[in-house]
C-alpha cells in the first residue's frame, strides 16, 4: 500500500551557477525538477511510502532522473522510459531575491505517450492519496486532461483521497485556459493546497476565508491556502487556522518551497494530525526549501524538521 502516489512530467533543471539574467549565465549544474515528483520526494524523505506515474525519454536524462527518483525511494515501477519523445528540459534564471524565470523545452514531453489507458488500475487500488497538478493538463490539456480525469475516476472508485495543488504555470497555458479546466476539477478535490493569487486566477477570489467557504461547497475536506511570505492558512475537521510564515535566514531559490509545503501537509494528513500541527510542520518545510539552491535539494527528513522546530538537538560535529 502506498501512503501517496503521482502522475506528472518531470525534467532535468539546469541551475545556473551564477544569478542574474539567464543570457549572461555560461554554467549550469544539471539537477531534477519536476513539481509532482517534487512532493513524493519530499513525502518519501519524510517517510512516507510513494510512487510515479510517468514517461521519461530513453535517453541519458531519463534515465538520471529514472534513477534519481528510485534512489530517493520513490517507486518507479509505473515510470516507462520511451523512444522518439526526449525527456523534458527547464533552464533557470535566478535572480539576486532568489526569485526564479523558467525556460521550458518541453513542447514533446514523454508524457505525451501516454493514454487514460496506460493507467494501471491496480496502483490506484493500492494507494491512499492521489496527488495530481496543474502541469500535468497544461503541458498539452488535449492529451493530458483525459488522463487525469481517468486518474480521478479511478482515485474516486477505489476511496483514494485526491489532492490537487493548481500549481499554475502561465508559460504553459493562459489564466482563461487554466480556469476554466482547473475549476471544473474542483468537485472532486478533496485536498486542495493552493497558493491565494491562483484561487484568484481559477474562481476569482483570493480572501482565504471566502476560498474556504467556496471550497466546502465543492465538498473540499481539507484545505490549505499558500501565501508565501504572509505564512498559509488551513482548514480541515471544522477548525480554520492562520500561521505567519517562518522566517527564513537568506532565500536562496523559491522553487520548490510550494511541494515541500504540500508534502508536509499531506504527511500531517496522513498521520491524522490536528490541524495546526500540519500547518506548522508544512510552514517549516516551506521555508527550509527556499535556503536551499534547486527544485528538491531542500527537501528535508523528518528529523531535520524537528531539529528547526526546536524539538531535537541538533548536533554538528
Ligand atoms: O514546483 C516546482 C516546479 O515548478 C519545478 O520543479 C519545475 O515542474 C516544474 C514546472 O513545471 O515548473
Amino acid at each position: 500500500m502506498k501512503d501517496i502516489i503521482t502522475i506528472g512530467d518531470a525534467m532535468i533543471a539546469f541551475n545556473p551557477v551564477t544569478t542574474g539574467p539567464m543570457r549572461f549565465s555560461e554554467s549550469f549544474v544539471k539537477k531534477v525538477g519536476g513539481a509532482e515528483l517534487n512532493v513524493v520526494i519530499g513525502c518519501s524523505r519524510l517517510g512516507l511510502s510513494t510512487g510515479w506515474i510517468s514517461r521519461l525519454g530513453n535517453d541519458e536524462f531519463g534515465k538520471h532522473i529514472r534513477n534519481f527518483a528510485r534512489g530517493e525511494g520513490v517507486d518507479v515501477s509505473q515510470v516507462e522510459l520511451v523512444e522518439n519523445y526526449p525527456t523534458s528540459l527547464n533552464f533557470k534564471e535566478i535572480k539576486e531575491d532568489g526569485n526564479v524565470n523558467t525556460f521550458y523545452y518541453r513542447e514533446k514531453s514523454p508524457v505525451l505517450t501516454m493514454a487514460p489507458d496506460s493507467l494501471n488500475e491496480e496502483y490506484f487500488r493500492n494507494a491512499k492519496i492521489l496527488h495530481i497538478t496543474g502541469i500535468f493538463p497544461a503541458v498539452n490539456t488535449e492529451n493530458n486532461l483525459p488522463i487525469m480525469k481517468q486518474a480521478i475516476k479511478l482515485a474516486k472508485k477505489h476511496g483514494v483521497l485526491v489532492s490537487f495543488d493548481p500549481n499554475i504555470r502561465l508559460k504553459l497555458w493562459s489564466k482563461e485556459e487554466a480556469s476554466r479546466i482547473l475549476s471544473s476539477l474542483l468537485p472532486d478535490v478533496d485536498i486542495l493546497l493552493a497558493g491565494s493569487e491562483e484561487m484568484e486566477i481559477i474562481l476569482g477570489i483570493n480572501e482565504p476565508k471566502a476560498i474556504i467557504e467556496a471550497c466546502k461547497k465543492f465538498g473540499i475536506k481539507y484545505v490549505a491556502i499558500k501565501k508565501g511570505s504572509e505564512g498559509s492558512v488551513g482548514y480541515y475537521n471544522h477548525e480554520q487556522i492562520e500561521l505567519p510564515a517562518v522566517k527564513v535566514k537568506k532565500v536562496v531559490d523559491t522553487v520548490g518551497a510550494g511541494d515541500g509545503f504540500n508534502a508536509g501537509f499531506l504527511y500531517g494528513i496522513t498521520n491524522n494530525w490536528p490541524l495546526e500541527k500540519t500547518l506548522t510542520f508544512a510552514n517549516t518545510i516551506g521555508a527550509m526549501v527556499v535556503g536551499v539552491k534547486g527544485d528538491n535539494e531542500g527537501l528535508p527528513y523528518y528529523d531535520e524538521v524537528l531539529e528547526q522546530l526546536g524539538e531535537k538537538e541538533i548536533i554538528e560535529r
